[in-house]
C-alpha cells in the first residue's frame, strides 16, 4: 500500500478503536483482529468445556462488570510471608535472580517464581475459592501465560505502570495477584478504576494505553475535565489473592514505607487444564519461563518461549 494511503487506513482504524462503541464492547483498544481471535477461541474453549463437563453453573463473574476483587486466604499466611522474606534474602545476597532496580527506583524483579521462590505458589490456584472465580470468568479452562514475582519500593518517582494506564491486552484474559505482604494505600496497593470512571475517562480523550500519554495525575485530568476521581484499592494480608482485568484503567503505588510483594500470574482461556498445560509444555520450570510479553497473536498455540530475564514485568 501507498505510504500515505497506508498512513491514512492506520489513523482512520484508530480513531475506530478509540470510539466508544469499540471500547466499550471489547474494553480495550488493542486492533480488531486480535479482538476477533481472541473471542472467537475463548467461545471456543468453552464449547469444548461444556462439551466435557455441561454448563458452568456459577454466578456471573465480577469481572465481567468491574475490575478487581478480593479473594481472602488463597495461599497459607506463613508460606506467603516466608516467601517474602527469601526474596528479601536473595535481594541481600545479590542473587543472580534479582532483576534490580531501574534508575526509577519503583520495584525489583525475581526471575522465574516458580524456579527461584517455589513450585508451591501454584497452589494459589487449587484453592477452591481461587478456581471458582476463574472458572466463572472463563467458562472454560484456562492456563498460566506467565508468571513473574516484584518488590515495589519507596520511591518519588512515577513511570510505566506507576502511572494511571489500562494493559490493553485482548478480552478473556485476566491476572492474578498473590500477596505475600500486607498490603494497604500506605504500603503500596494497586490503585483501580472501576467500570463506569474508566469509561468516562476514555470518553474524555484519556486512554493511559501508550507510554506517551499516560500520567500520574488523572486527578487533575478529571478535575479538567468534570469527571469524578474515586480510585479504589483492597487492603490485602499475606496470602490473599486479587483478580483483576488489567483493562481497565489502574495504577501501581510505590509504598510511602516497607515495601510490597506479589506473585503475578496471567491467565488466557484454554482448552485443558491449567495443569495439562504444564505437564505438556515439559513441566513447571519450563513453563515458568515465558516471556511476559508481547502477548501473541493466535491464542491457540500454546508453544513455548524460552526467553527469561530483561522483558518488562507488567504492563
Ligand atoms: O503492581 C501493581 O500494583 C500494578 C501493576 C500493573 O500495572 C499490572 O500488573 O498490570
Ligand atoms: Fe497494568
Amino acid at each position: 500500500m501507498p505510504a500515505l494511503l497506508s498512513t491514512l487506513t492506520n489513523s482512520v482504524l484508530n480513531r475506530i478503536r478509540r470510539s466508544p462503541l469499540y471500547y466499550e464492547r471489547y474494553n480495550n483498544t488493542c486492533d480488531f483482529t486480535t479482538n476477533r481471535t481472541y473471542t472467537r477461541y475463548a467461545r471456543e474453549c468453552r464449547a469444548a468445556y461444556e462439551r466435557e463437563h455441561g454448563t458452568v453453573d456459577l454466578p456471573e463473574s465480577p469481572l465481567w462488570y468491574n475490575t478487581s476483587t478480593l479473594i481472602r486466604g488463597a495461599f497459607p499466611a506463613d508460606k506467603a510471608r516466608a516467601y517474602s522474606d527469601k526474596i528479601g534474602t536473595l535481594i541481600e545476597r545479590k542473587d543472580p535472580c534479582i532483576i534490580p532496580p531501574k534508575e526509577d527506583g519503583l520495584a525489583i524483579g525475581i526471575r522465574e517464581p516458580l524456579i527461584n521462590l517455589g513450585n508451591d505458589l501454584l497452589d494459589t490456584l487449587r484453592a477452591p475459592d481461587v478456581q471458582r472465580n476463574l472458572l466463572a470468568f472463563f467458562r472454560s479452562h484456562y492456563r498460566i501465560e506467565w508468571i513473574v514475582s516484584y518488590r515495589s519500593l519507596p520511591s518519588k518517582n512515577a513511570a510505566g505502570s506507576w502511572l494511571w494506564h489500562s494493559d490493553t491486552f485482548p478480552p478473556h484474559t485476566c491476572k492474578l495477584f498473590l500477596h505475600l505482604t500486607k498490603t494497604t494505600a500506605e504500603t503500596g496497593a494497586m490503585e483501580v478504576m472501576n467500570r463506569e470512571d474508566t469509561m468516562a475517562y476514555r470518553r474524555a480523550g484519556y486512554f493511559g494505553q501508550f507510554q506517551s500519554e499516560r500520567t500520574a495525575d488523572l486527578e487533575g485530568f478529571a478535575r479538567t475535565h468534570g469527571l469524578q476521581y474515586r480510585p479504589h484499592h483492597f487492603d490485602a494480608e499475606p496470602g490473599d489473592v486479587t483478580l483483576f482485568d488489567m483493562n481497565f484503567l489502574h495504577r501501581a503505588v510505590a509504598p510511602q514505607a516497607g515495601i510490597r510483594d506479589v506473585v503475578v500470574f496471567l491467565f488466557l482461556p484454554n482448552m485443558v487444564s491449567w495443569e495439562k498445560q504444564l505437564e505438556l509444555d515439559g513441566g513447571f520450570a519450563a513453563r515458568s519461563k515465558r516471556t511476559p510479553s508481547p502477548l501473541q497473536k493466535d491464542p491457540g498455540v500454546t508453544t513455548i518461549v524460552q526467553t527469561s530475564g530483561g522483558a518488562s514485568m507488567m504492563a
